[in-house]
């Protein structure tokens, strides 16, 4: 039997649509719910200049300055600095020794804890002075660091907290952090707000708002598209510094070698569908426009950077 040219349109027509649909439905269909927890978004309220050289590992803020952990370079030992807001500029800093790759840190009273990250040693200095004061061992690698008024929080990279006695710096107890599927592996820089464990994880750009009762995900922030083309374009590696002014809630994100920080409030999917759906949409396009232009740029630079290095001048 020959169909009519006509109803073949039509049902051509009917199954297009039906496949768009279904790749709009998959292309979105995370954006507000993430291995069966919900997802947030984010809205940037301003930016700050941050150091491109600094390989951010730890990010705290406390009596109006930030401080900050950064691991080791080509160039630069790992260090940990007091850091004006505003400008960016660092105010104090101290050095680890070019063996040490340096990682999370947590301010507790007046003492600051650093991480190392296979060393199994971390540094506890003066908070004002930034002088030694001394060392501690831990079994595993060392991550993130946090603290929540009683215990200092520990990340090593896999699913499991750590809390640690800052006093003896003994393990006082451990959990691990799951969301609807499973465990979530990969725990990176740590934040205590509220109440609540910020961790963002390794790889991709979600900070997981963790139960520290119970190591239970509440709800992922969808970080994609905080930093623009230009800025990506840098080489610049994953969002590692989350940091919160408890004094006028003020949160702030930062990567590593990232050229800016963020001051950033929190969109949630429940609170304000429209803002969240505005914003969230935006953030997904403009990501996913910005790694096809990477993915195109990038061997183009690549090919006229060989030309410059083989050239005679
Ligand atoms: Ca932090």
């Amino acid at each position: 039997m020959k169909i009519p040219s006509f109803y073949l349109s039509i049902i051509l027509c009917v199954i297009f649509v039906f496949l768009g649909i279904i790749s709009i439905f998959f292309c979105f269909h995370n954006i507000w719910n993430y291995n069966g927890v919900p997802v947030s978004s984010y809205k940037v309220i301003k930016v700050y200049p941050h150091d491109i050289k600094s390989y951010t590992q730890g990010l705290v803020f406390e009596e109006d300055f930030l401080y900050e952990g950064a691991g080791r370079t080509r160039r630069r030992h790992a260090r940990l600095s007091r850091v004006e807001v505003e400008t960016g500029k660092v105010l104090q800093k101290a050095g680890l020794p070019r063996k040490y790759f340096g990682e999370g840190i947590a301010l507790f009273g007046a003492r600051i804890f650093q991480l190392t990250h296979c060393s199994n040693i971390g540094f506890v200095y003066d908070k004002k002075t930034f002088r030694l004061l001394k060392t501690f061992y831990y079994p595993t690698k060392g991550w993130g660091l946090t603290n929540d008024r009683k215990n200092l929080i520990m990340s090593d990279g896999t699913s499991s907290l750590y809390f640690i006695d800052p006093e003896t710096f003994k393990k006082v107890r451990q959990i691990d952090v799951y969301d609807g599927v499973g465990p979530v592996r990969g725990l990176n820089e740590l934040e205590y707000i509220n109440g609540r464990v910020f961790a963002n994880v390794l790889p991709g750009n979600l900070i997981a708002i963790i139960d520290p009762k119970n190591g239970k995900v509440e709800e992922w922030i969808n970080m994609s598209g905080v930093l623009s083309f230009s800025d990506r374009f840098r080489g610049v590696n994953i969002l590692n510094g989350i940091a919160f002014d408890a004094k006028k809630e003020r949160l702030f994100i930062t990567g590593k070698l990232w050229p800016k920080l963020f001051e950033i409030k929190l969109l949630s999917w429940q609170q304000d569908k429209y803002a969240y759906i505005k914003h969230s949409t935006f953030n997904h396009i403009k990501m996913a426009a910005q790694d096809i232009l990477i993915f195109v740029a990038r061997p183009i630079r690549n090919l006229f950077k060989n030309l410059c290095y083989n050239s005679p001048i």
